[in-house]
This record gives C-alpha cells, structure tokens and sequence, in this order.
C-alpha cells in the first residue's frame, strides 16, 4: 500500500502552513462549470476572481472547463497548444471523433488554463445521450427546455472528457473535479455511474426550488420543511431540472454551498447536508497608501454630484454637500432583492427627514437592468443644460479674464463694477432661462417598454415620492448596468459604488450575496440582511457589525412591516452621522476586507478538495478534520475606538460645526486606534461542517 499522504485541515491559521507532507504534483484539479469565461451571473464572480489562488496552488495542473461561446473567446481567451501531454491526446481524440473542444488561457489575473467545449457541435447526440439518462437513471429531459438540452449535452461532454484523461494517463491520475450548480452536475453523476477515478465536489450556489418558491409570494424560511417537493419542481416545470441537481448533490464525495443559510435550504430542498460550507472570496486590492480609498470616494463622489446638478437642473434647491447617495443593485428580482421594502423605507425616511426639518437629502439610485427603448429625452436634456450652463461660465471667465489682464497690463486695477459687460450679463440670463423646467426631475433614467407594469415604478406611484422640492428623498431609476462609456452617467460600477455613501440590499433571497461584499472591499458600508448568505457570515465573524459599517438587517424573525421600520431606522440613523464619523465608519469597513479576501476563505475550497481526494482515493490521501480549539469561532471584536454613533460621539461640542466636520486630522487618529482594532484573520475559523476521518 503506498505510504497514506495526509491531508490536514488542521492549519487553518494560513495557508503558508499547509502541511508540508502534502504533494499535490500528479493530482490534477477540473472545475467545470457553465459560467466558466461566460458571464451570466455570480458564479463568474466566483470562479473569476478565485482564480488566481487556485492557479497560484495547482500550477500547470489546473483546468477550468466550460461551454465555447465564440463572442466570449474572441475577448476574454488566447487559444493555444495544450501543454499537458495526456491532455493534448484527450482533445486531439475527442476532436476526431466529432466534437469541438478547445484550450486556451483565460485572460484574467492568474491566466488559468480553459478547456472549453462547443456543446452546440455535438447536438446530433442529444436523443441519444438523453435516452441514455432516462435509461440509467429515469430522469427524462423535455425537448423545449434550452438550458436542460445544454446541460445535458455539457454533462456528457464533461464526463467523455475526464474518462479520457484518466485513460489516457500513463500512471493511474488523481483527478479531482469540481463541478459548479445544476447546469454542470450532469458531468458529476456520469463519472459516479461510469466509476472513472475522479474525486468529486459539487457546490450549489442556490437551489433550483429556492430560487423559485422565493420568487412567487411563499413563506419560504418557515415552510422549509413542509413542502412538497416533488410537486412543487413539477408545478414550476422544472422536475427533470430539480432530479439532475438533486442527484449531483448526493452522488459527489463532497457537497458544499456557498452559506450556512443555504446549507439549511439545501438540507431541506435537496435532503444532503453540505459537508463544508465554501463562502465566496474577492480580490482584495490593497492601496499602498492607507487613504487612497477614501480619496477615490471623494473623486467618484464630485462625478456622481455632476450627474446629480444635470438630473435636478432647475430644481437643484438642495445643498449637494449635504447630500447622501444610496443604491441598490443587481438582478431586478423586486422582492427577492428586497427593492420592495428600500421603498417602502425609503417613503417613512422621508417623512422622517421632513419631520425633524433635516438639512440633509437623500438620493437613492436604483441600478436593476429592465426592458427599456434607451434613455428618456428629459434625462439627457439635464445633462446638456448643465454641460451648457458650464460652457457658459468659462466663456463669461475666459472673457473677464482677458479685461483683467488687459487692465494689469496698464497697470490698472480694473473697474469691478464694469469687468461684466452687457454681453456677458446677457449670454448669463439666456443660459439661467434654459434651466427653467415645467416637470419634476423624472424617477427613470429611460423609456421603460413596460413601464405600467413595472414594479419599481408602480410603487413610486403608490408611495408618492416624485422628487418634488418638499421631498428630502429623491429616487432615481437606472434599468440598465452602469458602462463608463454611457452619455449619461460615465462611470463603471466599481467607480460609482465607491462614490456611494452606502449600498441598501435588503433581500429576502441571496444564498451569497457579492454586491455587499463589493462595497466592504471598497470601504463603503452597506445593508444586507440576515437572510443572505454575506450577512450571516458577517454576524457570524464581527462582534458588532453595524459599527464596521455592516447592517444587517432582520428579515427572519420579523414580520415584513418590522423588517421595514428597522431598515428605516438604520436609513434615519446613517443620515443623522457626521462627515467625520462617516469617514471614520468607511475606515472600519475598509478594515474587514481581509475576512472577504480569497487568500483567507480560499481555505474551505481547499478543504473541500482534500475532503473528496481521501473519500475517493482513502489508500493514497488521508483526511484529518479540523478539531475545534479554544481559538477557532473567532470575531472581529468591536472596535476600541469612538463609536459611530452620534450621541455617543467623543466630541464634547453637542453639534460638530463644518470645519470639524472637515478635519481630516482626525482620520488619522481613527487610523492609529485602527491598527490597534486590526486583527489578526489569519487565526482559526471553526469549520461549519465537518466530516470524519476515514476509518
Ligand atoms: C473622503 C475624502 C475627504 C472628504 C470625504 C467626504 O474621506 O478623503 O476629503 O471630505 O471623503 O466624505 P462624505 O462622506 O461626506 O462623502
Ligand atoms: C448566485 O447568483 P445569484 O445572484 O443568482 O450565486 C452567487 C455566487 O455564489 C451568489 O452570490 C448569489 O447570492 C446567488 O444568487
């Protein structure tokens, strides 16, 4: 028996102390998933920006594979050679017996190599491949179902493909495939049926049917254990869908999720407890200098206000240094991403801020991409009178400039009262006359196709919130992702969230969550809810989240009109901060980007894979589960520095005057107390699930 590699989880306080004794060299790591060089949703994310970890680990040895999609490899992938000799003969072979497989560098950080196969190539074996599912294994696969007929034909194309490889290996191989949702698990059942030497993971990053019953008006949390599933697939369509996922989950040695909320989803809906959770992880981008991220908010911020003076144009009856920018994004799903209560809330802060004659407004973007006919007549009118009213000013100073010299010239000083002629004064009053506006500054951005029926829009409606003058919180509509090349808004997402004051995502259904995640590694706070997978993790690891800038929002426990009020109290009490107590909360935020970095939760992918490797390969790789020690459960403790609040602020003063507000002195006090807060992440996590060593 060859002497038992052992794989230790044991080490979890960083990985530069993985146990030396474990030798990766002739394992092999595939991860195969539908979204491999091909955006449709977050598990690009994933595996985008996880790549460059996992290349730094498996080196010439890892593969991504996923589906060819010819617009996606003219731009993101450099088609070559593959170096890897049995995989060279693995392609050449599937290539000369009809198939059209290709390999490549992905063109992103760590270059990772790519298999990608054209499943389209292959359609002529669909009924065959189909009848071969129903035969072993009952799961038939309507013919009208597009993304089911590709799963299908991916899943058997994945599964030819390892078969292969395994064969065509001179020494027997140790594979481990790591298969990503519903759409790839097909490839994960074949290598099971077919007993090809593969170690197996498969990670759900949301089930089918929590996706679905969420989306119709369900109880869903509370009726977990009560539904029928199998009739609840069929009622939607989606049982053949439901089976393949079903029986992914329980044929792979290793099931993960991304959350411990989904975990409990997935326990219910799928009847297999994951064995380890697998969070998703960024790219932390670490700034040289400890203040760069606060200097990009201020730069992002004057653009975000530019666009702001052109949208409000002769309604800008508001003090835009006084203005805070809120914003949810992503899929426009109206109540699993809770749009429906940030509107809701959004009307009681208004009243609010009315109430308490605030001086502050607020501005709440709405960036969720819907079917639209491009952007309204109105709103790119703002932005030509404000680039007019612009033009205006530097002809009017570029004229007056000229008198002042001329006048220094003859060493004179000029008469003040006739630097302005009666040109000037005329080209100023037409400019002024042009910004004079029948209508309110609209809500959208854009000509809505469906704009009746839309459900942002219908809720305006109905709470009333027009951005009138009386109103101290304004809404703007943008149904379509944000593109530096817009005529409107020219910033890309990235730049507009750091010019944000915080990110409101209050969802009902988000088994992660990256968009919260996004603002944390920025330094923006955000609300996120204890119903998403980022939110639970976050109260799981920070002593007092709301005072690093995270919100967590309580939409578990409490009834909706609950829920609502306690968002709106979080909206209220975040306006009512300081300039310099918001500088200081971006801080703290910015602080906890190492919980979120791939450095640090790229451990529990590692877990997983060390898992499946001793479960399918128990004589050559020993797995030793993570015990417990007094240090594991850590969190990041509440910070010993002045709390965020404003009645509990440290300044004496009852009201903090612009200046103070202003002084920048006091952000490096914060930063020296920060370095005393920072903590060490690299100690112990407790690992969620855990399986047992091998007997
Ligand atoms: C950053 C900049 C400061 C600026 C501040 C505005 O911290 O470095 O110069 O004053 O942002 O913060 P606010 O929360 O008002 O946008
Ligand atoms: C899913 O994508 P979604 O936005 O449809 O997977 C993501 C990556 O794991 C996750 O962040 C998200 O919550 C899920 O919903």
């Amino acid at each position: 028996m060859p002497l038992a590699r052992s794989l230790s989880v044991t080490s979890l306080s960083g990985l530069e102390e993985w146990d030396e004794e474990f030798d990766l060299e002739d394992a092999v790591l595939f991860e195969i998933a539908w979204e491999v060089a091909n955006k449709v949703g977050g598990i690009y994310t994933v595996i985008q920006t996880k790549a460059r970890l996992t290349s730094d680990e498996w080196g010439e040895n890892y593969f991504l594979v996923g589906p060819y999609v010819e617009s996606n490899v003219r731009t993101q992938v450099e088609l070559i050679e593959p170096t890897n000799p049995a995989l060279k003969r693995t392609i050449d072979k599937m290539n000369s017996s009809g198939c059209k497989v290709y390999f490549g560098r992905w063109l992103i950080e760590g270059s990772p190599y790519v298999i990608l196969i054209d499943v389209a190539f292959t359609a002529w074996s669909l009924d065959r491949w189909k009848s071969e599912l129903w035969e072993f294994c009952d799961i038939g696969v309507p013919w009208f179902d597009r993304e089911a007929n590709d799963a299908v034909l991916f899943g058997f194309l994945t599964a030819w493909l390892l078969g292969e490889y395994a064969a065509q290996c001179e020494e027997p191989p140790h594979i481990v495939a790591h298969f990503h949702e519903w759409l790839a698990g097909l490839g994960l059942i074949l290598c099971r049926q077919r007993q090809l030497p593969v170690a197996t993971i498969f990670t759900t990053h949301a089930t089918l049917l929590g996706r679905y019953l969420c989306a119709g008006n369900v109880d869903f949390y509370n009726k977990l254990a009560e539904f029928n599933l199998d009739k609840e697939a069929g009622d939607r369509q989606i049982y053949h869908r439901y089976c393949l996922e079903r029986s992914a989950a329980h044929c792979a040695h290793v099931f993960t999720t991304v959350s411990q909320i989904t975990a409990i989803e997935a326990e219910y809906l799928l009847k297999r407890k994951p064995d380890i959770i697998t969070p998703n992880g960024l790219n932390v981008k670490k700034f040289s200098a400890m203040h760069e991220f606060q200097n990009l908010h201020a730069q992002s911020k004057n653009r975000i206000q530019e666009f702001i003076r052109g949208h409000f144009y002769g309604h800008l009856d508001f003090n835009l240094d006084k203005c805070l920018f809120l914003f949810i994004a992503g899929r426009y799903e109206f109540s699993n991403k809770g749009a429906d209560i940030f509107l809701e809330a959004l009307a009681r802060l208004n009243y609010l801020l009315r109430v308490n004659h605030s001086d502050v407004t607020v501005v709440a973007f709405f960036i969720m991409p819907a079917r639209t006919n491009n952007f309204n007549v109105e709103t790119l009118k703002g932005q030509a009178v404000r680039k007019q009213l612009w033009d205006t000013a530097q002809t009017v100073k570029e004229r007056f400039g000229k008198k002042l010299y001329e006048s220094l010239l003859v060493g004179q000083l000029p008469d003040i009262s006739k630097i302005l002629d009666k040109e000037d004064l005329t080209i100023m009053k037409r400019a002024i006359f042009a910004t004079q506006r029948q209508c309110q500054p609209p809500i959208c951005t854009h000509n809505m196709l469906e704009d009746s029926g839309d459900p942002i829009l219908n809720c305006v409606r109905r709470i009333g919130l027009f951005n009138s003058s009386a109103d101290r919180v304004k809404i703007i509509f943008h149904p379509e992702f944000l593109s530096s090349t817009s005529p409107l808004l020219p910033m890309d997402y990235e730049e507009f969230v750091r010019g944000c004051h915080l990110g409101v995502f209050p969802s009902y259904y988000e088994p992660w969550g990256y968009t919260p995640a996004e603002c944390t590694v920025m330094g923006i706070p955000s609300i996120s809810t204890n119903l998403s997978g980022f939110g639970c993790f976050m109260e799981e690891h920070i002593a007092d989240p709301s005072a690093y800038g995270i919100y967590i929002l309580d939409r578990r426990f409490r009834g909706v009109d609950e829920s609502c009020n306690q968002l709106t109290s979080f909206l209220f009490q975040f306006c009512k901060q300081s300039r310099r107590q918001r500088i200081i909360q971006r801080n703290r935020t910015e602080r906890l980007s190492d919980l979120l970095d791939w450095r640090y939760l790229g451990r529990y992918y590692i877990a997983a894979r060390h898992m499946a490797l001793a479960k399918a390969f128990p004589d050559t790789y020993l797995y030793e589960p993570h015990e417990p020690t007094s240090a594991s459960g850590f969190r990041y403790p509440r910070p010993a520095s002045v709390p965020p609040s404003p009645s509990l602020s440290r300044h004496s003063s009852p009201r903090h005057s612009e200046a103070e507000d202003n002084d920048e002195d006091e952000r490096y006090d914060e930063d020296l107390e920060a370095e005393k807060d920072r903590v060490n992440i690299r100690q112990p996590l407790t690992m969620p699930f855990k399986n047992k060593s091998p007997a």
